[in-house]
Parts: C-alpha cells; structure tokens; sequence
C-alpha cells in the first residue's frame, strides 16, 4: 500500500520500457533533472518484463534493437541475432547495473489519475493503491500495448483447465508438454507461442481468424568475438547513425523503383533476394509501391504465397494458412518472423481452425466450441488475442485536460495530437511511441531516440528562454490528423482491418492510428516545429 508516499519531482515518466529509461537516464543523468518513473509492472522493460508466454523472442535483429548508449552496449553481448525474452529482461538488468535506473522507479504503480493544476503549473498523479507525484513535466512512455484484449465468448469463466491471455503469462510455469493447447490469434504473440508449442505439446489446434503472411526469420548465433570487432571497427556506430535516417528506423529504406519497372526475372530475384536476406527486409525494404499500387501488391503476395505454400503439405491447412487469393493487402497487417512455424503447423498433431468460417461460439470446462458444433478438448489456452492498441491504455490512466474533460471523452471519436506527443488542454504532458506517430513501422529504440531527444530539446529549450509551459493548439490537432489521413489514404492501409487502424476492436473508432510517412519524415516535422518557435504549440511565458 502506497498510501503514504507523496512525491515532488520535475519530471514524473510513466512507463519503464525502452522509452522510460531513455528519457530517465538523459534527464537525470546526462542533464541532472529530478526524475521519478512509476511502472505499472514489478520491473523494468516493458513490453518485455510483461511477455514471458512460450517462444517469445524480439523479431527485429539485435543490436538495431537496442539503445545507442555506448556505456552499456560496449559492455552487453547478445546471444544470437534475435534474442528470446529472457535474454532482453537480463539486457535491462545490465542496462540498470550500468546506469542504476531502478533506483527512481516506482513499481507497482498503475496509474489511475493525473490532473494539472493550472495555479502551481504542475501535474499531480495518483495510483490505484494510493501514491501521488506532483511534476512539472509529465512524460507517457506506457507503449501501445498497455491494454489486453480478452474476447468474450460466453462460458469463458467456466473453463476448467489453464487460460492466460500471452502478455500475462506467467514465467516459465507452464509446460505443454502432454497436454492439448489451444492457441488463439496469429499475430505476432500466436505464430511464436504455437511454433515452439507445437514442439512439446501433444496436440495444439491454431484458433486463426486471419492469415499472418509471416516471413523468414534469419536468426542465427552470435559469437563474442564478431560482436566485439563489429563495436571496435565502428560498424555500431555506423549502424546507429544510419538506423535514425530510415523510413523504418533499421539500416536499410525501400527501394524506390516500381514494381513493375523490373522485368518479371528481376523481379523474381530481387524479392528472393530480399527473402534470403530475411527479416523484415521482404516487407520495409521491398519495392515501395507494393503499399500504394493494387498491383504492385499483388506481385508481393503471389510470391510470398508461392514460397510459403511450398512449406505446407496437408492441403487443407495450406489453404487455410496461405490461400491463392490474398486475405488482405500484402504488409497491411504486421507479418510475423517465423523459423519452422509451417513445418511445425504441418504435423499431423497440430491442427488448424478457420474461425472466420467457423466462429468460437463458447467455451466449456473441457474446451472451446465452433459454430459447426465441434467441441476441441483442450487443458490449456493461450489467448494470443492482441491489444487494444495506444489509445486503450491511455484511456484508462484518468488523464484530465485543464476544461477538466477526461482524455478518454477527447478521444471518444477519434485521436488528437500535435505530432504524435502532445494534446490540446494538457500542458507540459509529452508521449513517446503513441498514436499518431510512426510506431508501428519504427524499430522502437529508434523512434524512443527520435522522440525522447526532441522532448529533451523541447523542454531545454523551455527552461532557457523562460517558458513555462506549452500544449498543443487545436488548430494544430486538426492539421495533424489531417497529415496522417491523407499519408495513409494514399496507401493500402484502410482495406484491411488490424490494430493499426483500430479494426482489431469490435466498436472502437475506426481511423488510421500511426503516422505512415516514415521516421525520417516525421523527424523533420518535429524539427521545424522546434526550429519555428514550437509551431502548433500554445507557448506561455513566466
Ligand atoms: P495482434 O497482432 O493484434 O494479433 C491478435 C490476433 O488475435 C490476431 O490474429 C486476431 O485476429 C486474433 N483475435 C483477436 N480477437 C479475436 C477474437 N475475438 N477471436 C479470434 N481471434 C481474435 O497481437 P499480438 O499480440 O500477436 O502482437 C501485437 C504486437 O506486439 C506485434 O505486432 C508486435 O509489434 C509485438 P485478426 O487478425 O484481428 O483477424
């Protein structure tokens, strides 16, 4: 119970995940700032101190993932290329032994209330068992998967066996071996969770709604060595500066001619090429127009069909996991890496259900029903079911703008934000890998340095010529909204339901939620707004 604990601090940051230790550590100690951190969870690292379900590992490569603080990757080496989520909790252990960042955080602290005061001109935040912080700068790093997403089948608390939604799993205390396993969902967190599964569990049945067009993940071992003469020869450094001058924050941009300027045996190499090479390359890095042009983008999913059906033997679940006829657009959906996720999927123990033909309709004490009456024994299910995106966690954190009308009302319709980090009516309260910012399309570490740098800038800049705060203006929520509609209009995005565009949801606002012109892009934007005397910004002096 932390009624008793009142805190005063410059700078209050909700959230230790990447974005929350960044800003702590070039606040307070490259610039000698009071900083507190309240994190909801018992330990640093976010997304990655929550996410311990069966096969969890990060699918963007190490060490474009990870931060630029030379202190603590000169003295860090990873095991392989894409490391599991063990190894990422104990990288944020050395992120801490290097830079005591748990010192100032207090865990164990969802918040439930922030208000400003506009006398005092500071913020005063609650959390549920009681603790308040007064700040004069509020910063949200909660992540865009702060809020789970449980359906609600009818029966769901009747079930006898174990459930766990995947971002609650609990570490390491379930094992599958012998047991019948349901997964549900194939987004990231149920391609994983099912790929390693499938390996111990009797039986699993994959519960898939809509395909993941997955992609070949190029993991492979690291040795010290290599990783070593990569830090001395400057190829860090190197990796590092290119990484913030991307459209997708990793070392590498799109290829800027058409699709169908190449022949068809060009083309044939060139998206083979980027296969091979692996990773996200076969979706950031392919032709550009495979986002803009129907055509274009058929081309991508014929080949990723013709490849991926390869690998699926059992017709049934060949047609079920990768037809002829694309679901959806090709990388209108986040793709998955896999390693032998179709091998896996392919067993004749593991079983696939197309639940867009044929529902859930209830779950039992002994398993789950589909419309078609069949009941599918399970002991344990994963609900790998996703999250209500960004704005479900913001929502719920009781913010209040200075009229007093809650975030959560602001934000009934739609999202409002002055690029991606600031709100009409809520001064001095800035938000790192939000909505209406490049997020979903940025490796994190990156957009964390992107936008954690300007929020520094932005309130340097302040204290230097006396500003005692700023917010958004409306004028410039409007602009904004504007700018992110139309970039992704533009696009193949608003075909294709998914958690970029709230379509994931059932009744939540149906508008594109991350800024789709890329991080270089936006990073012009927050600089000409820096550069014109915080353009969109209401700027009120002492
Ligand atoms: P995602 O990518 O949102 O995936 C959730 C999956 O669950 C997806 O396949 C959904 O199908 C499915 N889903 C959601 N609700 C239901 C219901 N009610 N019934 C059946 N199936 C459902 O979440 P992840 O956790 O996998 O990944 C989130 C991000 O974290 C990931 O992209 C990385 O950035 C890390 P749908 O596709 O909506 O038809």
């Amino acid at each position: 119970n932390g009624a008793s604990q009142q805190i005063d601090t410059e700078i209050l940051i909700i959230g230790a995940g990447f974005g929350g230790v960044y800003l702590m550590h070039r606040f307070r100690d490259e610039l000698g700032f009071e900083v507190k951190c309240f994190e909801a969870g018992k330990d640093i690292g976010g997304v990655w101190h929550w996410n311990c379900y069966p096969g969890c590992r990060v699918d963007s490569p190490v060490p474009v993932y990870e931060l630029d603080l030379p202190e603590v990757w000169k003295t860090w080496t990873w095991s392989c290329k894409y490391p599991d989520s063990a190894e990422i909790r104990r990288y944020f252990d050395h992120v801490d032994k290097i830079l005591q960042i748990k010192k100032d955080v207090i865990f164990d602290s969802a918040v439930v209330s922030s208000d400003f005061d506009a006398n005092t001109k500071k913020w005063t935040v609650k959390t549920e068992d009681g603790k308040v912080a007064t700040c004069r700068y509020l910063i949200i790093a909660t992540g865009f998967a702060a809020k789970r997403h449980f359906p609600d089948w009818p029966g769901m608390e009747t079930f006898a066996g174990v459930m766990h939604h995947a971002s609650f799993w609990p570490e390491g205390v379930v094992d599958f071996s012998g047991k019948r396993v349901a997964v549900i969902g194939t987004g990231a967190t149920g391609i994983q969770i099912t790929q390693e599964g499938a390996k111990t569990a009797r039986e699993l049945t994959v519960f898939q709604r809509t395909p993941n067009l997955c992609l070949p993940m190029d993991q492979r071992s690291f040795t010290e060595k290599e990783q070593q003469d990569n830090k001395a020869n400057g190829s860090y450094d190197e990796l590092f500066r290119k990484r913030r001058t991307t459209f997708s924050g990793f070392p590498w941009n799109f290829l800027t001619k058409k699709t169908t300027d190449d022949s068809p045996e060009e083309r044939e190499k060139t998206f083979e090429g980027l296969w091979q090479e692996g990773g996200f390359k076969s979706w950031l890095s392919t032709y550009q127009d495979v986002f803009f042009d129907k055509e274009a983008n058929r081309l991508a999913y014929d080949f990723w069909a013709k490849k991926t059906r390869a690998r699926i033997q059992d017709p049934v679940k060949r047609e079920i996991l990768a037809p002829l006829e694309p679901p959806y657009a090709f990388g209108t959906k986040r793709p998955s890496l896999e390693i032998d996720f179709y091998e896996q999927v392919d067993k004749p123990n593991i079983h696939v259900v197309d639940i867009k033909k044929n529902p859930i309709v209830q779950v039992k004490p002994n398993g789950i029903v589909t419309a078609d009456g069949e009941l599918h024994e399970v002991d344990i299910i994963a609900l790998a079911t996703g999250f209500d995106t960004v704005t479900g966690g913001f929502k719920e954190m009781g913010l209040r703008g200075i009229d007093g009308v809650p975030l959560s009302e602001k934000w009934r319709t739609g999202v409002w934000t002055h690029l991606g980090m600031s709100c009409a009516g809520y001064p001095n309260m800035f938000i790192m890998y939000g909505a209406q910012a490049p997020t979903a399309f940025v490796n994190g570490p990156t957009s964390t340095e992107v936008q954690g740098d300007w929020i520094v800038d932005v309130i340097m800049k302040m204290k230097k010529d006396g500003v005692e705060s700023i917010e958004a203006t409306k004028e410039a929520e409007k602009e904004w909204k504007r700018k992110v509609l139309e970039l992704s209009d533009k696009m193949l995005f608003s075909g294709t339901d998914s958690w970029y565009n709230g379509g994931n949801i059932p009744g939540k606002p149906r508008e594109q939620l991350f800024y789709t012109g890329g991080l270089q892009v936006y990073a012009k934007e927050l600089k000409e707004s820096f550069d014109n005397g915080f353009r969109g910004f209401v700027v009120v002096r002492a």
